[in-house]
C-alpha cells in the first residue's frame, strides 16, 4: 500500500458489544473488497482476526487485529476489537488508533450495556461513526423500531441512508436514499445491482428521504432556509452535507446489511469513502513538551514532525511486537525514533502492517497509518514516540482499576521465577491485567476485569510459557470507611535517653462520598506546627489509613483535616509527627462510627426461561437485589447486584443449577456498607487470618 495523499485512507475501527457481528462483518469487507478469496468465519475457525487459539476455542474475539484493504482507490486499515465487557480495556485502547468507526448493531435496536459504554467513549473522542445494522437475514426490524429502540440509549442524531428491501430469508437489498435508486443484492461477494425502487418499499423510502434531506439541512443555516422554501436540495448538496455532519459527529447515518451473508457490503465500503474521515480530517492532537509540560499540538499531517502512540503490545512467537498509530509526520524502516515517555532512543527495525497474525513488510508509515515493529527494547504499551528535535508526550492510556483478585496456586515452588517472568509479559501484553503480592500472604494475586479475562490469563500461561497454575478464591478487597464527624488529638510525648520525642496534633475527618477516596487537608495557621512537618502528619495518617481500624482493611472515603497542634523546638522531628499524626486520626475514627464497605458487582445471567424462579431465588438467598429480567432470544437476562463475598464461586454453582445451560458475566459495580450482623464475622476472620500469619 502506497497511498501518496492520506485523504484517501480509512483507519476503520468496528464497535459494539460482543457478539454484535463486528468480526464477521470485518471479513464480508475482506472479501468483498477482494483482500480475501474465501470469506473467514468466525464459527467455523477461520476468520484472519480472531487467531489466538484462546479465541478460537470461544468463538470471541479478546485481542484487537488488524487488517487491509483496497476498495476504490482508498486504502482501508481495519480494527476489530473486542466487545465483551471482561475485554473492554483492548477496545478502549484501539479506539485511540481510529480515525473513524462502524458502529454494529440489528435492526431489532436492542443495545447492551456494553454498547453503550462504547458509544460513550466514542463520543469522549469525537469519533465520526456510521451505523451498521447487521443481521438482516436473521433478525426481524424495521428502521422504524431500530431508530427508536436505538435512540433511546445512544445520544446523537441517527439518520437512515437506506431503507431494506424485505426481511430476513427475503432480504434482497436496499434502497440508497441519496441517489434514490435500489440496490439489489448480486451473488455472494457483495456486490450489488442499482434498480428502480419496488413499490412495496415507496412509502418507508418517501418518508426516510424527507428525514434525511431535514436532517442534513439542519446543518447549515444556508440549506435550511432553502429547505424551508421548498427548494430543491441536490444530491451533491446532500452528500457533502451529510459528510460534514458525520465527521463532526453531529449526524449518525444508518445502513442495513448482512456481515455473515456479505449481502450490503459493498455500499457500506462507499459509505466509510463518502462519509468517514481519514485522519487528515481529525482535529489535531494535543499532548505535552516532556521538559516544559507546555501544551503541543500535532496536525495529522505528513509534513509535520513525526508522533506515534503505541496502543499495543503482543507477545509474537517471534518475539514481543509493538503496534503504534502515526499521528503525524512520516516514518520510515530501520530509523531511529524518540521514546519521549521514557526518555530514550528507540531503534526501529522493518516495519509491518498486520494483516491478521501475517506481517507485510512497508517501508515507509504516515498519518492514520497502524504499524508493528518488532523487539523495541524500551517500548511499552501507552508511550509516545516521535522527532528527538521536536519531542511531545500524548496524555497516558486510560487506566482500568482491576475488580476480581484471585491468588495463584503454583503446582510447583520451583515455578515461581519462572511465572513471575511470564506474568511480566502478559502484563506488557496487557495493560488492565495487574500483578501483586498479598502483602499478608505473600502469595502472588492476579487481578483483572473479570472472571472470564482472568481465566484466559491463565491459558496463556500454560499455551505460551509452559507454566500450569491454579486459581484460588480471590479475597474480598473489603475496605473500612466512617458514618460520622469527629475531632481527637494524636499527642506524642517520650523521654528516650538522652533527646526526647515530642508531637501534637489536632484532627478533624469526616466522611466523603463514596469513591472519593481520601483528602488531607492543612488547615494549620499561625505556624502551630511548623511547615515541614505537615506532610509528616499526613504520612502517618496515610500509613494509619492504609492498616486500617476494625478489620484491617484500608479506610477510605474520608477527608482528615489537621487544624492545630503544637511542637518542641528540640523535641519535635519527621517520626514524632508521623506518630501523633496516626495516633490522631486513629482516635478520631474511633469517634466516627467506623464500618466495613463490601464490594457489589453486577450480576448478568442468561438461563433458559424454566429457571428464572431457582436462579432468583438463589440470589436472593445470596443477598442479591434484582435489577431486571428480560428476554434474549431463548433465554431470559436476570440481572442483579449482588455482594462479591456471595458469589466467589457462582460458576460451578450455575452449572449445577443449570445442568450447564447458564451463562453469567460479572462486573464490578460499586461498595456498600456491611450489614451490621455480618460485621462482626469479616473481623473475627481477618483476625484468625492475622493469627495465622503470624503463627507460620
Ligand atoms: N445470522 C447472522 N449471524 C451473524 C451475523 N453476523 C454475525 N453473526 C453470528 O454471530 C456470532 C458472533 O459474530 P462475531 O462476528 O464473532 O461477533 P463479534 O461482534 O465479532 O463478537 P466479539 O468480537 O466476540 O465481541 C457468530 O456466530 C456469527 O456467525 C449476521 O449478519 N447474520
Ligand atoms: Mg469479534
Amino acid at each position: 500500500m502506497a497511498v501518496d495523499d492520506i485523504r484517501r485512507m480509512r483507519t476503520i475501527g468496528f464497535l459494539a458489544e460482543g457478539g454484535a457481528g463486528k468480526t464477521s462483518l470485518a471479513e464480508a469487507l475482506l472479501y468483498a473488497s477482494g483482500a480475501t478469496t474465501r470469506l473467514g468465519r468466525v464459527d467455523d475457525s477461520s476468520s484472519a482476526f480472531d487467531f489466538e487459539p484462546e479465541e478460537v476455542r470461544r468463538k470471541i474475539t479478546l485481542s484487537t487485529a488488524f487488517h487491509t484493504l483496497s476498495w476504490k482507490r482508498h486504502d482501508f486499515i481495519l480494527v476489530d476489537p473486542p466487545g465483551y465487557a471482561n475485554f473492554l480495556p483492548e477496545t478502549r485502547y484501539a479506539m485511540e488508533a481510529m480515525a473513524g468507526a462502524i458502529f454494529v448493531g440489528n435492526p431489532t435496536g436492542q443495545l447492551k450495556v456494553e454498547s453503550e459504554r462504547i458509544w460513550g467513549w466514542a463520543n469522549d473522542l469525537h469519533l465520526a461513526r456510521v451505523v451498521y445494522l447487521t443481521r438482516m437475514d436473521r433478525e426481524e426490524g424495521s428502521v422504524e423500531k431500530a431508530l427508536s429502540q436505538m435512540s433511546k440509549v445512544l445520544d446523537g442524531k441517527l439518520v437512515a441512508i437506506q431503507v431494506p428491501i424485505g426481511s430476513q430469508a427475503n432480504f434482497r437489498g436496499v434502497v440508497d436514499l441519496l441517489s434514490m435508486r435500489a440496490l439489489i443484492f448480486q451473488g455472494d461477494n457483495g456486490a450489488v445491482q442499482e434498480q428502480d425502487i419496488p413499490t412495496e418499499v415507496q412509502g418507508e423510502v418517501d418518508e426516510y428521504r424527507e428525514k434525511l434531506v431535514e436532517a442534513v439541512a439542519e446543518m447549515s443555516d444556508d440549506l435550511l432556509a432553502r429547505y424551508l422554501e421548498g427548494e430543491e436540495i441536490s444530491a451533491q448538496e446532500l452528500k457533502q452535507g451529510l459528510r460534514e455532519g458525520v465527521v463532526s459527529s453531529r449526524l449518525f447515518p444508518v445502513l442495513f446489511g448482512s456481515g455473515l451473508r456479505v449481502a450490503g457490503i459493498q455500499p457500506l465500503l462507499d459509505a466509510a469513502i463518502d462519509y468517514l474521515p481519514s485522519l487528515a480530517e481529525r482535529p489535531p492532537l494535543t499532548g505535552t513538551h516532556p521538559k516544559t509540560h507546555e501544551p503541543v499540538e500535532r496536525q495529522p499531517d505528513p509534513a509535520a514532525p513525526f508522533s506515534a502512540r503505541a496502543f499495543k503490545t503482543l507477545d509474537s512467537p517471534t518475539g514481543r511486537l509493538s503496534v503504534f498509530c502515526v499521528y503525524s509526520g512520516k516514518i520510515e524502516s530501520d530509523s531511529t525514533v524518540y521514546n519521549s515517555t521514557r526518555d530514550v532512543k528507540e531503534r526501529l527495525g522493518q516495519l509491518f502492517h498486520l494483516d491478521g497474525k501475517k506481517q507485510q513488510p512497508i517501508a515507509s508509515a504516515q498519518p492514520g497509518d497502524i504499524v508493528a515493529v518488532a523487539k523495541l527494547k524500551e517500548t511499552r504499551t501507552g508511550d509516545t514516540l516521535c522527532d528527538e528535535k521536536a519531542p511531545v508526550i500524548f496524555p497516558p492510556l486510560v487506566d482500568f482499576a482491576p475488580v476480581i483478585s484471585f491468588a495463584l496456586g503454583l503446582k510447583s515452588r520451583g515455578d515461581e521465577e519462572k511465572i513471575m517472568t511470564a506474568l511480566h509479559r502478559l502484563v506488557e501484553e496487557d495493560p488492565a491485567l495487574k500483578m501483586s503480592r498479598d502483602p499478608q500472604t505473600n502469595e502472588i494475586l492476579i487481578s483483572g476485569v473479570g472472571q472470564l479475562h482472568i481465566e484466559v490469563v491463565v491459558e496463556k500461561l500454560k499455551r505460551k510459557y509452559g507454566v500450569e497454575v491454579e486459581l484460588k478464591a480471590p479475597k474480598v478487597p473489603y475496605r473500612e470507611t466512617i458514618n460520622g464527624k469527629a475531632e481527637a488529638q494524636g499527642r506524642l510525648k517520650k523521654q528516650t535517653g538522652g533527646r526526647g520525642q515530642f508531637g501534637d496534633t489536632w484532627i478533624k475527618i469526616e466522611p466523603l462520598p463514596r469513591g472519593k477516596g481520601f483528602e488531607f487537608v492543612d488547615e494549620i495557621k499561625g505556624g502551630a506546627i511548623p511547615r515541614q512537618y505537615i506532610p509528616s502528619v499526613e504520612k502517618g495518617v496515610v500509613n494509619a489509613l492504609a492498616k486500617g481500624f476494625l478489620a484491617g482493611y484500608p479506610l477510605v472515603d474520608m477527608r482528615v483535616s489537621l487544624y492545630d497542634g503544637s511542637y518542641h523546638e528540640v523535641d519535635s522531628s519527621d517520626l514524632a509527627f508521623q506518630i501523633a499524626g496516626s495516633l490522631g486520626v486513629q482516635n478520631a475514627i474511633e469517634k466516627a462510627r467506623p464500618v466495613i464497605l463490601e464490594p457489589i458487582m453486577t450480576i448478568e445471567v442468561s438461563v433458559p426461561e424454566e429457571y428464572i424462579g431457582d436462579i432468583t431465588g438463589d440470589l436472593n438467598r445470596r443477598r442479591g437485589r434484582l435489577l431486571s429480567v428480560d428476554a434474549k432470544g431463548h433465554n431470559q437476562i436476570i440481572k442483579a447486584a449482588v455482594p462479591m463475598s456471595e458469589v466467589l464461586s457462582y460458576a460451578p454453582d450455575l452449572r449445577s443449577m443449570t445442568s450447564g445451560r447458564g451463562t453469567f458475566q460479572m462486573e464490578f459495580s460499586h461498595y456498600e456498607e456491611v450489614p451490621h450482623h455480618l460485621v462482626e464475622k469479616i473481623i473475627q476472620e481477618a483476625k484468625q487470618a492475622q493469627a495465622e500469619q503470624q503463627a507460620r
